[in-house]
């Protein structure tokens, strides 16, 4: 072992707030690896916004550690769908009719990317604050968000940094270990401003990733029970095999799947729910539930909740490609919240996107949980609306498969989320964007530029108007307490095709699936 690193200081970046457990599983394991090393975590999402840069002074100052290592969850945080103020504001600037309305979009753009631009920055500061307080210690850059734009990140980075592509456990015990390369992606800006690039694979077998000792965190990180209440991240496994167009969640993750014990997830389920009452549980996956081997992983998983009759809620990115009524019985049994998944109503759409499953398949699998014995629980419909290969015979073929799921349903517990792909760097549907010039090749995808923001949050004509406008007008007129967006969106996109019974151009279909 390295004898230099004695103490670790982890800063968490602000973001919305929600569960640390990303870099919560890297304090555990290296806990676990060498218990005789101080860690503390510092969770600046808890810390009001003006006080952030004093307080993270102040703990460098007091703990005086040998690494500080930084936690990134998000980059490019527009999110195309209603939750996220940017898509009201692209709406209402390129559709209102009110002219007022899209001048007030305007002046509210430049607030949100004043404080997408701010926010980036300030991170950066904070590395580099640390730099000048700890001229000697080791400085670690972690999280999703580098696991995109790593190269970018290590540009603007301090010097003597290594900025971690991808899961952090064996990179960090290698740092710790004061191993050279260290283990896994990397980049890193040496002394002199240099940067290199170093990529040690060793596969990590996530079977050592046991159950998280929550007895320890607490120690370290009171504040955790600030998140208690609400849904707390569990990882089952890393990887996905598919290539969903618009999807770099196998990027991150790899493409093969890898799994945890079962009885050691339950376990951490188990604990959260005995010591703080946590009964919300996401299975932070790309998909919990996806190929035929993870289907009996999450049937391990599920048997094991049900055998200790947990009283949780849970829910989780879901493929329903496996499905059988009694694994859609475990899935009720053992708590399930809510169906969240990637929905569109033609195979067309599904095979241009390279979904890789079968519409009635799909169909049928929805009605498994119906005879399984399915009560209100939520179904919440992904939808990548107006995406390439969309047509309004296509919209109009999802609106009739929406009306199926109503009927099966209920028309209260289906949730049509206004969804848009928001293209994603090094995705296969970038690729075809670039190729067809609606992207120039050399467009960045952090860019502050908000005509370039409102392009990657993909909504184009001529559907983008019929869709802007339903769901412009739904927003104006709706009662929230008895109305879902979606769904009055969805409503009036339908009379709208209908009323018009319009034939638009259609978009060019992406290449098909292998
Ligand atoms: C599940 C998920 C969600 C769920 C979270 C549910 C929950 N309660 O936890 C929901 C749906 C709510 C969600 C929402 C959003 N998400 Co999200 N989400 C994910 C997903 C699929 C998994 C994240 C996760 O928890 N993984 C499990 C944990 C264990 O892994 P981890 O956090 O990555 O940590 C590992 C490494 O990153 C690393 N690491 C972490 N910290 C550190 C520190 C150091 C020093 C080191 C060395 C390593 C390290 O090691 C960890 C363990 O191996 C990822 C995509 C993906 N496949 O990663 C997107 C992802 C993180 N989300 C993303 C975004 C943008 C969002 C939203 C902002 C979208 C929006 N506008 O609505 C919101 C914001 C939520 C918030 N409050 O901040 C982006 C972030 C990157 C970016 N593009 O900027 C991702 C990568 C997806 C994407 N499209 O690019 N999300
Ligand atoms: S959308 Fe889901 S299934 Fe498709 S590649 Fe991404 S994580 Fe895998």
């Amino acid at each position: 072992m390295n004898n230099k690193i004695k103490k670790i200081l982890y800063v968490r970046f602000p973001c919305w707030k929600i569960y640390p457990g990303g870099v919560i599983y890297v304090i555990d394991y290296i806990h676990k690896q060498h218990p005789g090393i101080t860690q503390e975590l510092l969770d600046l999402a808890l810390i009001p916004p003006a006080q952030r840069k004093q307080v993270l002074k102040q703990r460098i100052q007091s703990v005086k550690p040998d690494l500080v290592a930084f936690s990134w969850r998000n980059m490019q945080s527009f999110g195309p769908h209603p939750e996220d103020d940017a898509l009201d504001v692209v709406m209402q600037y390129d559709y209102s009719p009110s002219l007022w309305r899209r001048f007030k979009a305007a002046i509210d753009a430049v607030s949100i990317i004043y404080e997408y631009t701010a926010s980036r920055f300030r991170n950066f500061a904070y590395i580099k604050l640390a730099r000048r307080l700890l001229p000697e210690s080791k400085i670690v850059v972690g999280g999703t968000a580098v696991s995109i734009f790593g190269k970018y990140v290590v540009k603007h980075c301090p010097v003597d940094t290594v900025v971690a592509v991808g899961e952090g456990e064996p990179t960090m015990l290698s740092i710790v270990n004061g191993e050279s390369p260290t283990v896994g992606e990397c980049y890193y800006k040496d002394k002199n401003g240099d940067i290199s690039y170093l990529n040690r694979t060793e596969n990590f077998d996530l079977k050592t990733l046991t159950a998280v000792n929550f007895e320890y965190i607490e120690s370290i990180f009171p504040e955790i029970h600030e998140y208690t209440n609400d849904y707390i991240g569990v990882h089952t496994k890393r990887g996905c095999p598919y290539q969903c167009h618009f999807c770099l969640y196998n990027q991150i993750e790899g493409h093969e799947q890898r799994y945890r014990d079962p009885i050691e997830i339950v376990d951490e389920i188990e604990a959260l729910n005995s010591r703080y009452g946590v009964n919300k549980v996401w299975f932070t996956d790309a998909q919990f539930c996806s190929t035929r081997r993870s289907t009996h992983h999450v049937e391990e998983i599920l048997d094991e909740i049900i055998r200790r009759q947990l009283k949780i809620k849970w829910t989780g990115y879901l493929r329903l490609n496996y499905m059988t009524t009694e694994l859609a019985k475990k899935m009720l049994d053992s708590g399930l919240a809510s169906l969240d998944l990637s929905f569109t109503g033609t195979q067309d759409v599904i095979n241009s996107l390279t979904l890789g499953y079968k519409l009635e398949q799909q169909m049928r699998a929805f009605q498994m949980f119906k005879d399984a014995g399915y009560t209100d629980q939520k179904v919440k419909l992904y939808i990548p609306l107006n995406a390439p290969g969309e047509t309004h015979f296509t919209l109009k073929e999802t609106i009739h498969r929406i009306n199926d799921l109503y009927t099966m349903f209920g028309r209260e517990n289906v949730l049509p989320f206004i969804f848009f792909i928001g293209i994603q760097p090094g995705t296969p549907v970038e690729k075809l964007l670039i190729k067809q010039g609606y992207l120039n090749k050399n467009y960045n995808p952090l860019t502050f530029n908000p005509f370039i923001i409102k392009r990657l949050l993909y909504n184009p004509k001529p559907l983008g108007g019929i869709i802007a406008r339903s769901y412009l007008q739904a927003a104006a007129s709706l009662d929230k307490d008895s109305e879902y967006i979606g769904r009055a969106t969805m409503d009036l996109i339908e009379q709208e095709l209908n009323d018009k019974l319009v034939v638009l151009p259609t978009q060019p279909l992406a290449s098909h699936p292998q």
